[in-house]
């Protein structure tokens, strides 16, 4: 089956497309022209960080995408993009969208699926002749991933005020340029950066189409599913200090290796996951000062821990971290643990959850699957302010954060059908 980047999957049963009679989806031809950005040709995985080049470029072609549609396009002041139809002063509205940042690396769909499907639903109502009794917005939500500062979800943190301005000045990426500064650079006004009650106020219910990061759909044989919940999940740095030294003069008695102290963690952070039946991962390390033939002065580990539960993540976090400070003590290692990222469990709101299965149960007689995720999501923060839902596109391997992360062309437009028929549902009573 041809996915949608050109490249052939698996065979798959093609699932009841059905396709509005009147025009093929505007999907694929979107898809296309989003691709390039940001791709890296040996990897084919996707580098698309905050305030950088590639994603001035994707924000371009948000904007082009919405007035090209007509839309009335903005940049909120937290630079979350926003595409309406209708006037968002009338409120109630409904709001679709996702994010178009990534991971280093990243696969094509994370993000990019949501966004560029929301305008390809738009598309597919219009060619119903859908008309709109709410005002509807499209919506690219900025650093989604924190790739690059950190923490996860800057944009719609900060706009739904879980991201205080003082905080997120204090934000600042390997490099030591501050999110200021490269919001400054990218030509936006960082000064204006903080809570938007008033524009959260405009918005009645917020549904974010997501591809699947995990395989519950392709188990079950379904292209589309409902979210019900988001594990709590957060990101912890380990600064394990020793003492720098030559790796070809010094004696292993003598040494204040702090690698032995995180590499110890890290099995730690392995068992500990496996006891509570919980997630640990050590993902990314930065050693200092980095040279083949030095005993590292300082070695830095992020560990990204999700539970089901928030009392099993405490448990598995507090568990790491005391057995990371034996290790520390063992080798006379100096250890600060600093939790830089945050978020609680998410239980999407019931009634429009429930709302949108009827909507698609009524329109493909189908009751859709309902599944919860490990995978952090705007949605998730946003549920504290507004109605929030998300719908999940079949992913055959459920690899995602990886270049080899995918979803068929058809699971794509049953995606999109299915969001079409939702925000039909809600939006054009
Ligand atoms: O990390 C996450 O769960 C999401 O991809 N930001
Ligand atoms: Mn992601
Ligand atoms: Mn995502």
């Amino acid at each position: 089956m041809k996915r949608p980047d050109g490249t052939r999957g698996t065979a798959r049963p093609a699932t009841a497309a059905r396709q509005s009679p009147t025009h093929p989806s505007s999907f694929t031809k979107m898809w296309h022209d989003l691709r390039p950005i940001g791709r890296n040709a040996d990897t084919g995985g996707y580098r698309r960080y905050a305030w950088t080049g590639a994603d001035a470029d994707c924000r371009t072609w948000f904007q082009e995408q919405a007035e090209a549609r007509g839309l009335t396009y903005e940049t909120d002041r937290n630079g979350n993009q926003w595409a309406w139809l209708g006037d968002p002063a009338a409120g109630d509205a409904v709001v679709t969208g996702s994010h178009l940042d990534s991971v280093p690396d990243g696969g094509a769909f994370d993000g990019p699926l949501g966004v560029v499907s929301s305008f390809a639903a738009l598309d597919e109502l219009r060619a119903r002749g859908a008309e709109f009794t709410r005002p509807l917005a499209l919506t690219n939500f900025g650093d989604e991933e924190g790739a690059r500062f950190g923490l996860a979800c800057v944009g719609s943190r900060l706009t739904a005020g879980r991201l205080t301005r003082e905080a997120a000045y204090e934000l600042r990426d390997a490099d030591g340029v501050t999110l200021p500064q490269a919001m400054e650079r990218a030509g936006y006004d960082p000064e204006a950066i903080g809570p938007d009650p008033e524009r959260l106020a405009r918005v009645g219910a917020f549904v974010e189409l997501h591809v699947e990061q995990g395989r519950a759909l392709d188990l079950s044989g379904d292209p589309v599913g409902i979210a019900s919940a988001i594990w709590p999940h957060g990101r912890w740095r380990f600064d394990f200090r020793g003492e720098a030294n030559h790796a070809g003069t010094t004696r292993l008695v003598d040494r204040r290796d702090p690698m032995l102290s995180y590499a110890e963690t890290v099995l730690a952070a392995r068992r500990e996951a496996e006891l509570a039946g919980a997630l640990a991962t050590f993902g990314k390390i930065a050693v200092e000062p980095n040279g083949v033939n030095a005993i590292p002065s300082l070695v830095r580990g992020w560990l990204d821990s999700r539970a089901a539960d928030q009392d099993t993540l405490d448990t598995v976090v507090t568990a790491i971290e005391k057995a990371a400070r034996e290790y520390a003590e063992a080798h006379g290692i100096d250890l600060d643990v600093v939790r830089e990222s945050f978020t609680p469990v998410v239980e999407f709101q019931h009634a429009l959850r429930d709302e949108m299965g009827e909507i698609l149960r009524e329109r493909t007689g189908g009751t859709l699957p309902v599944l919860g995720t490990g995978a952090g999501h705007d949605a998730g923060i946003l549920s504290e302010s507004i109605p929030t839902a998300m719908l999940f596109v079949r992913n055959p391997t459920g690899v995602s954060h990886s270049p080899a992360e995918h979803a068929d062309e058809d699971d794509c437009l049953a995606g999109v059908r299915a969001l079409a028929d939702v925000l039909e549902g809600l939006a054009c009573r």
